[in-house]
C-alpha cells in the first residue's frame, strides 16, 4: 500500500505552478481526499498525492496546455471543448514528465478529476468529490455535498456533478459528454 515520494520537493514544484489560492486549494483537496479514502477504503496515500497534484496545470496559459493536447493527439472534442477541462487531461501527462509520478491509479484520478467518467475507480471518485468539498471551497450548496459525502460516495458525487451540470446549463454552456455519463453511471 501507499506510495513513496519527497513531499517537500513535490510541494515546492506544485507551488511554483500556481497562485497562493490554488495552492491552498490543492492542499485542501489532498486532506479531504485522504479522509474520504480512509472512510471509503481507497488508498489514502494515493488519494493525498493525487490531491496535491490534481490542479498542477490549472494556472497555465491555455496555449501551453493546447500544445500538450496537440502533441498527445487528444480528440477534437477536447480541443474544441471548454478550456476548463484541459488542465485535468494535461495535468495527467505533465505530472509524469515533470514530477515522475507513474502510479496509474493516481494518473487516472488526475485525468478524470474534472469530467468524471463511466466506471470511475474508488480513488477517482474520492479525488473528484474532495475537489468539491475541501475546506476552502465556498459555493451555494457546498455544505449539502459535505453532508452527503459522509454518507454515500456515489450519491454525493452524483449530486455534486449534477450541480455542475445544472450550473453549466443555466449559463447556456455545453456539458462534456463524459460528465453526463458519469452522472448517470453513479445513480445506478
Ligand atoms: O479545477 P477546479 O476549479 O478545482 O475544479 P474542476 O477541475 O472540477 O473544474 C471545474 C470547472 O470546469 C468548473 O468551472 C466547471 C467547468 N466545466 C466546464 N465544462 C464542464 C465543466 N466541468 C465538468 N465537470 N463538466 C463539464 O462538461
Ligand atoms: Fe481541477
Ligand atoms: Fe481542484
Amino acid at each position: 500500500m501507499g506510495i513513496k515520494y519527497d513531499r517537500e520537493m513535490l510541494l515546492e514544484q506544485v507551488r511554483l505552478q500556481m497562485n497562493e489560492k490554488r495552492y491552498r486549494h490543492s492542499l485542501g483537496v489532498a486532506d479531504s481526499a485522504r479522509r474520504l479514502a480512509e472512510r471509503y477504503g481507497a488508498d489514502p496515500d494515493k488519494a493525498e498525492l493525487a490531491g496535491y497534484v490534481h490542479d498542477y496545470c490549472k494556472c497555465w496559459p491555455a496555449e501551453r496546455m493546447r500544445e500538450y493536447l496537440v502533441r498527445y493527439d487528444f480528440p477534437d472534442d477536447v480541443l474544441q471543448g471548454d478550456k476548463n477541462l484541459w488542465h485535468a487531461f494535461v495535468g495527467a501527462i505533465v505530472i509524469q514528465t515533470e514530477l515522475g509520478i507513474t502510479d496509474p491509479d493516481v494518473l487516472q484520478a488526475v485525468r478524470y478529476h474534472t469530467t468524471g467518467r463511466v466506471g470511475m475507480s474508488l480513488l477517482e471518485k474520492v479525488v473528484c468529490l474532495a475537489d468539491y468539498i475541501e475546506p476552502n471551497r465556498d459555493f451555494p450548496g457546498v455544505d449539502e455535498i459535505r453532508i452527503r459525502a459522509e454518507q454515500d460516495l456515489d450519491q454525493a458525487l452524483a449530486f455534486a456533478l449534477g450541480g455542475t451540470i445544472q450550473d453549466l446549463i443555466s449559463r447556456n454552456k455545453p456539458v462534456y459528454p463524459l460528465t453526463l455519463l458519469a452522472y448517470n453511471d453513479l445513480l445506478v
